[in-house]
This record gives C-alpha cells, structure tokens and sequence, in this order.
C-alpha cells in the first residue's frame, strides 16, 4: 500500500490545501489516531457540478455504497471500503491528510480508464536490456494540461458508460479532438478504432496513486493495451484535445517519466510484448 501513496503531495492539487503530515504507523483507519484532524476540502467545480459530481451532502444523498448505484459504478476493485461513523466512504489504502472529495466528483472509488495504444517503433531499434537485447515498443502519451506531466490519455467513466466505451472515447477525444471536428472526420475517426478497441488486452485494475486521492475519494481505473502495427492507424495525424495539450508516439523504456502510476502499467505493457524496458 505504500506504493499506492506516492504521488500524494504534501500540497493537495489546484489551490488545495497542505495535507496533514500522518505518522507511518498511524496510516490505516484501524490504527486509532484520536488527534487527526485534516483539513476538508472540495473544489466549487465539484460543488457546482450537477452532471458528474455526487451531492455533498452524505445524508440526504442516499448513495449506495460498495454497488452498484443506479448509473454509477460505486464498487471497489479492491473489494468493500469501509464507511465511517458520519457516512463517509474511507479510502482503502489509508488516512491521506485531506477530507472530502477535492478534485474528484464522486464519494468512494471514482472510476477511470487508461487505454494505451502500441506499435512497434518503424524503422525497429533495438536496445539493450540486461543481458538481452529487446526491440523498442511506442505508445500515444498525451501531455495533461492541469499539470503538465506526460501521460496515458485516460479519463473517467461517465455514468452509464461501460470501460470499453470509456477508454474508446477518451482516446478520440485526447488524442483525436474529435469533438471537434465534423460529422466525416468523426465518422472516419470512429471506422478507424471501432475493430482496434474491440481487442484489448487487460493491463491493470484497481487503485491509482493519483495525487487527486482524499480520505473519502480516490481513483481506480480499468488499463487496457490495444496493439497495432496497421499503418492506417498509426500514420494517422495526431491532434491533442479535451484535457490535453500534447498528444505523440512516445518510446517506451524505463526512463519515462509519467503522470499518477503510469509508469507502471507503460512497465506491464513493456513486459507484456517482450518489449525493452
Ligand atoms: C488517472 O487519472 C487515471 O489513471 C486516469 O488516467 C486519469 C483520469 O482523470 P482525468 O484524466 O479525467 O483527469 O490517474
Ligand atoms: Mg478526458
Ligand atoms: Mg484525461
């Protein structure tokens, strides 16, 4: 669990507040801590939302928690988080030094997806791994444009969508702007991936460190690997949307630097196509 922690910096994300300092021992819930006392904090864009964010209000919200609750998925893959005294959802790896739901929509788990996309790096390179000599895999990273880190365009699942439509749709639309462009292009853009992203591969499921993470409501995410070597598809042009400001094939290897715990699904991928890492 302590690998899932992180990214949580000390200074909670987009004009959040410090995040309490916890002692190692006092991380799980189960650990008595009497004196903790975090700052709570979530953003007006969550408070004011009334399309993807939960009601504030625990109480009169009457969310179900640990199933599934009408449109929204509220189960964890990490099997039932526990509910505390006043209703809040507990997050399972631990005490976070900040209450409420921060950046983050919904109480409890938020679901996102990851889906990278590979090809074999044209004209093939290889590189040296150890003792043995591994050809280079690329995958499209997008650049996040809230921090500026280089990532795995994935998004959250909207209510009532499936992971499959999900990662479908948060690729067009980081990588491919295509709520931007006119019916053709959509339509083209659609034909292209339709066959690719009905062959997935499963990477990871479960908790993301993400520096977004509270006490009451963290990220899990459903990573998928769709691999093609098909030109049509990977000579396409790339054009960044949505929350990215950057979108390009990017050489795997263990020297990437990546956003939440990127890295390590790029590291399953790599390990997956007997690729360098
Ligand atoms: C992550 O947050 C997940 O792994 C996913 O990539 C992302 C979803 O949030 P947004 O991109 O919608 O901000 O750590
Ligand atoms: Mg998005
Ligand atoms: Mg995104």
């Amino acid at each position: 669990s302590k690998e899932l922690r992180k990214k949580l910096t000390r200074q909670y994300p987009f004009g959040g507040p410090e995040r309490s300092i916890i002692p190692e021992d006092k991380i799980e819930w189960d650990v008595p801590y009497p004196e903790y006392n975090p700052p709570r904090f979530t953003t007006e864009k969550v408070l004011h939302n009334k399309q993807w964010a939960d009601k504030e209000d625990i109480a009169c919200g009457q969310f179900q928690w640990n199933a599934q609750d009408k449109d929204v998925n509220r189960i964890s893959h990490l099997g039932p988080y526990k509910i505390d005294k006043d209703g809040y959802p507990l997050n399972p790896v631990g005490r976070t030094g900040v209450r409420g739901r921060g950046n983050l929509g919904k109480w409890g788990p938020n679901h996102a997806c990851d889906p990278v996309v590979t090809r074999w790096k044209h004209p093939r390179e290889e590189k040296e791994c150890g003792s043995l000599v591994l050809p280079v895999l690329q995958f499209i990273a997008i650049q996040r444009r809230d921090t500026g880190e280089w990532a795995i365009p994935g998004g959250m699942i909207d209510p009532g969508e499936s992971a499959a439509q999900a990662l479908k749709r948060e690729f067009l639309e980081e990588v491919f702007s295509i709520d931007e462009v006119d019916d053709t292009e959509k339509s083209k853009l659609q034909a292209a991936f339709e066959h690719l992203f009905t062959h997935g591969e499963e990477i990871y499921k479960g908790y993301v460190d993400d520096p977004r993470n509270t006490d009451n409501a963290w990220i899990e995410t459903d990573c998928r690997n769709y691999h093609t070597d098909d030109s049509k598809i990977t000579n396409l042009e790339l054009r960044a949307g949505s929350d990215a400001k950057n979108a390009q094939w990017v050489d795997i290897g263990h020297d990437l630097t990546l956003y939440a715990s990127h890295k390590f699904f790029i590291e399953t991928v790599a390990k997956v196509h007997n690729a360098f890492w």
